[in-house]
């Protein structure tokens, strides 16, 4: 049995299969403000979720009570500081069912994580001529980097394209992996289509071929249950401030053989065994990758995260939204002019992103928030899946586990009362 599956079985099972959306709700205070005079209608989670009272109360718990930087002092505080920190990873590695708290590599976000690999695997293993695959629908985070990685390697970068449902279209996958492909890097769920990819079956193609797989996951681990070991992926990225969690701490699931091949991604503090002027020896993994001191108390507050999930359980969470994003899709399709992006069907997640014929995303945006919701407008840093939809821009509503039914009853009313404002 690996290390951590003997810790998963004291996991407590969730209070309920189903999720008590006004239960839930009481425990985020910010639900409970108002704006523009109107209660707060929270539709962006996608961007970054509310934080639960726990969460908040594990930050300030821990200033006052035992803030100090870790894995250095010989005293009290500075062994409980690392006990906490230590702990938190543990439960953010069994979340992803990683077999050893070793594979999980705390970041200051998804972003950083993927910046990670692309510097510290994709410089040692990238070379001229070979081949980086991504797909249309890659966030900047999960592009840009292979971009800067791609032009000072001379290696190529192609792309699994998506069809007019948002789905991918994987005959590209198989034509791509019969060449030098070095790495696939997708996302397991699109933040502006809400497609779920099957990150599994795309992970055993590309490993077929010889390549080594990334997983954005910071659309995905929050709202659906992950596990890194049934995917068999190589690397998943994720934040902690979309799960829950506060902002400043995300992380790298990365397989332990892989990362102990790996040179270092930043040098400083901690990340070393023995220096001396000019050399150095780097230090056993996780540590190895984490220079400097690192977010202790919002790694902290993400271990808060991962028991809060926990406990209102992931799947209850799912199902949730899956109701919730089929009422919303249902109830939008009744205003007429309202195009929405990506799947149809039910396997979707919980982003919609969607245009208004003749009201620009922005404006939809700030009409939307003078009635008390917030959603994003914009490309969602998503530049050429927009350029591919041949919009703009879109305005985009996210739902999470707090969001209910009648909020979206909301959303579809600002929708028609922002048409008639422009007279549509
Ligand atoms: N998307 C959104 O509103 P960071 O910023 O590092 O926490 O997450 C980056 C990131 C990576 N991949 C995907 C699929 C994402 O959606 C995001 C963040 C936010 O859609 C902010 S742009």
């Amino acid at each position: 049995m690996n290390e951590l599956a003997t810790l998963t079985k004291e996991v407590k099972e969730p209070v309920s299969e189903r999720l008590d959306v006004e239960a839930v709700r009481k425990e985020f205070p910010i639900l409970k403000r108002e704006v523009h005079g109107k209660p707060l209608v929270y539709l962006d989670s996608a961007a970054t979720s509310q934080k639960p009272l726990e969460v908040i109360e594990t930050l300030n718990h821990f200033y006052r009570t035992t803030n100090a930087n870790i894995h250095r002092g010989i005293y009290l505080i500075s062994e409980e500081a690392t006990a906490l920190y230590e702990g938190a990873r543990k439960k953010v590695a069994r979340f992803l069912g990683a077999r050893s708290w070793r594979e999980v590599i705390f970041t200051r976000s998804a972003t950083e994580a993927i910046n990670l690999v692309a510097y510290a695997w994709g410089r040692e293993n990238v070379k001229a001529g070979d081949v980086i695959l991504l797909t249309e629908m890659e966030h900047h985070s999960n592009l840009i980097p292979w971009q800067l990685l791609a032009k000072e390697k001379e290696a190529r970068l192609e792309f699994i394209r998506f069809d007019n449902e948002g789905h991918l279209q994987l005959e590209d996958l198989d034509t791509y992996l019969k060449e030098k492909v070095k790495i696939v890097a997708l996302t397991q769920m699109s933040n502006v289509l809400g497609t779920i990819n099957p990150v599994k079956e795309i992970t055993k193609r590309a490993h077929d071929a010889g390549a080594v797989v990334l997983v954005d996951g910071a659309q995905s681990v929050p709202h659906m249950r992950v596990n890194v070991q049934e995917i068999g992926c190589d690397f998943l990225a994720f934040s902690g401030h979309k799960m829950c969690g506060p902002s400043g701490i995300g992380g790298l699931y990365g397989r332990k053989e892989i990362l102990e091949k790996m040179n270092p991604f930043l040098g400083g503090g901690e990340m070393i065994l023995e220096v001396t002027l000019r050399d150095a020896r780097w230090n056993e993994l996780p540590y190895k990758f984490e220079a400097g001191t690192q977010s202790i108390a919002d790694g902290i507050g993400l271990g808060k995260a991962v028991d809060f999930l926990n406990r209102i359980g992931l799947d209850a969470i799912c199902e949730h939204e899956r109701e919730l994003v089929e009422y919303a899709m249902n109830r939008l399709n009744e205003v007429e002019g309202v195009k929405i992006y990506g799947p149809h069907d039910e396997e979707r997640g919980s982003a919609l992103a969607i245009t208004l014929e003749g009201v620009h995303p922005h404006d939809l945006a700030s009409l939307l928030d003078a009635e008390g919701i917030a959603v994003r407008a914009g490309h969602h840093c998503t530049m050429p899946l927009h350029q591919k939809l041949e919009v703009p821009a879109t305005t985009r509503a996210s739902f999470y586990l707090y969001n209910t039914k009648e909020e979206v009853d909301k959303l579809v009313e600002g929708l028609r009362k922002s048409k008639e404002l422009f007279g549509i």
